[in-house]
């Protein structure tokens, strides 16, 4: 069973599970299929460049999840579950900074055809516990999380299976997608006391999330939408609560990055061990639904500028964007962003982003007299020999990231963590590097290229 078909039937086995725990997070997905349905129809050039780039067939696919690990040991066993499932660690997210304690990476499929098979991808961030300040919480952290397994036998055996024979049969690939699902499902009972639970959440809710349970439940999954406003105004009119603003860039012409928003977390019941070995009832609040609207990768450039322009914004506004500030933030972020050019052949002339290149159907290059060369790149594609479609953006953003997390820990706390920002010590847990990810797509850009260069030669 190749690694693609094991990550994409995980995630539709994840989806199920996640709708039977969470029938919220159904609601949200019929919401955003019916929108989708009507951009498709209404706008009949973003179809079309969904067919030209492959993302057709994936767009009704789950597009992400996340969960929250508490050791090193954990990371780099997750690392190589994900690995059967071709799933590959790509950038380095430091979330101290925002006031949330943890450093995450994405795991994910890195090549164009893999991503279209199935672009599920996990946001897996790692606790640090280093920055709990008080020592015998540390401690008593520590402890609960030496004691606990968050893999099944069976799971770590396929494991080892894949790794020693290259891959899997297609019934170890079904019996692992069963024994993978094990780790991410929800468990109503803590095994921790609810008096070492409240002082864990006193700390921060986050380190009470990740303590407090037998495993890492998968917190929530992200449908992709192709009108994120559309499905944030639907949620309000449905009963479903959405967070206070979409994170990201405004509302554009040619979507960039990634905007997202979520439906705030459920208050769930939860019983804790009592320290007679009685359950005790309780509440926690961590699992919710989220969406988001894929754009265009940017260049590094095309990311200073994002960056630049976010940070604009948000100083003018001088505090967290929540619900009494919305409008305004929103008219901020609009305003600053109309530095950021607009349309795709402005993108691609300054190189702010990142392009797929196919030909045309419309000329050939004998008709233009041109040579096909990348000398003549930019003629070739004003004569319309050479199409350009955007990569979609596969990643995450920090500032956005951390706007999640906080939404749905009810943490608007504006404080921050000034440990180190350190993917060194992130990278020695997980037992390997990170892939950058901006290589990832300039790669990805220069093979398209060739390949459309040496298309067009042959045809000449
Ligand atoms: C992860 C929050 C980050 C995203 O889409 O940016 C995230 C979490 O809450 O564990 O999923
Ligand atoms: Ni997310």
């Amino acid at each position: 069973m190749s690694s693609d078909a094991i990550r994409h039937s995980f995630s539709l086995a994840m989806s199920k599970m996640y709708q039977k725990e969470v029938p919220l997070y159904t609601d949200l997905m019929d919401l955003v299929a019916e929108v989708n349905d009507e951009v498709l129809d209404q706008q009949p050039e973003i179809a079309e460049q969904l067919k030209h780039t492959g993302e057709m067939e994936r767009l009704s696919m789950e597009r992400h999840g996340a969960i929250r690990l508490g050791t090193a040991a954990e990371l780099a066993m997750m690392r190589r579950l994900f690995a059967v499932m071709g799933m590959q660690p790509v950038g380095y997210y430091d979330l101290a900074p925002a006031g949330v304690p943890v450093h995450s990476t994405a795991f994910r499929a890195v090549d164009t055809v893999s991503l279209n098979n199935s672009p599920f991808r996990v946001f897996t961030s790692l606790l640090r516990l280093d920055l709990i300040a008080d020592e015998t919480l540390r401690q008593q952290a520590q402890a609960a999380l030496d004691a606990r397994n968050i893999f099944t036998d069976g799971v770590v055996k396929l494991i080892e299976i894949y790794e020693q024979e290259g891959g899997l049969t297609q019934e170890q690939g079904e019996q692992f997608v069963q024994e993978a699902l094990e780790t991410f499902r929800w468990h109503e009972q803590s095994p921790i006391a609810k008096d070492i639970y409240e002082q864990l959440a006193g700390q921060h809710q986050l380190i009470a999330d990740v303590v407090g349970f037998k495993g890492p439940h998968i917190n929530h999954l992200t449908p992709r939408t192709l009108d994120i406003d559309s499905v944030q105004q639907g949620m309000q009119s449905r009963g479903i609560p959405p967070k206070a603003i979409i994170e990201g860039p405004p509302r554009r012409d040619c979507p960039i990055l990634l905007r997202q928003t979520s439906f705030k977390a459920l208050v769930e019941p939860v019983s804790f061990k009592g320290h007679d070995g009685q359950y005790e009832a309780g509440q926690h609040t961590a699992r919710f639904g989220e969406i988001e609207q894929r754009g265009v990768a940017l260049t590094p450039k095309g990311r200073a500028l994002y960056d630049q322009l976010l940070n604009e914004a948000r100083d003018k506004l001088g505090v967290t964007p929540n619900e009494s500030n919305a409008e305004l933030y929103y008219q901020l972020l609009s305003e600053a962003f109309a530095a950021f050019p607009d349309d795709y052949q402005a993108l691609h002339e300054q190189e702010l982003a990142y392009f797929h290149y196919q030909p045309s159907e419309a000329h050939s290059a004998q008709a233009t007299g041109l040579d096909v060369s990348t000398d003549n790149l930019q003629q070739l594609i004003e004569q319309g020999v050479i199409r350009i479609e955007p990569i979609v953006y596969e990643d995450f953003l920090p500032v956005s990231a951390a706007g999640i997390f906080q939404s749905n820990l009810h943490t608007d706390t504006a404080n921050s963590y000034d440990g180190q920002s350190n993917q060194q010590e992130f990278e020695q847990a997980l037992g390997a590097s990170v892939q950058d990810e901006l290589a990832l797509y300039a790669q990805r850009q220069d093979e398209s290229l060739q390949a459309c260069l040496a298309a067009l030669q042959q045809a000449a």
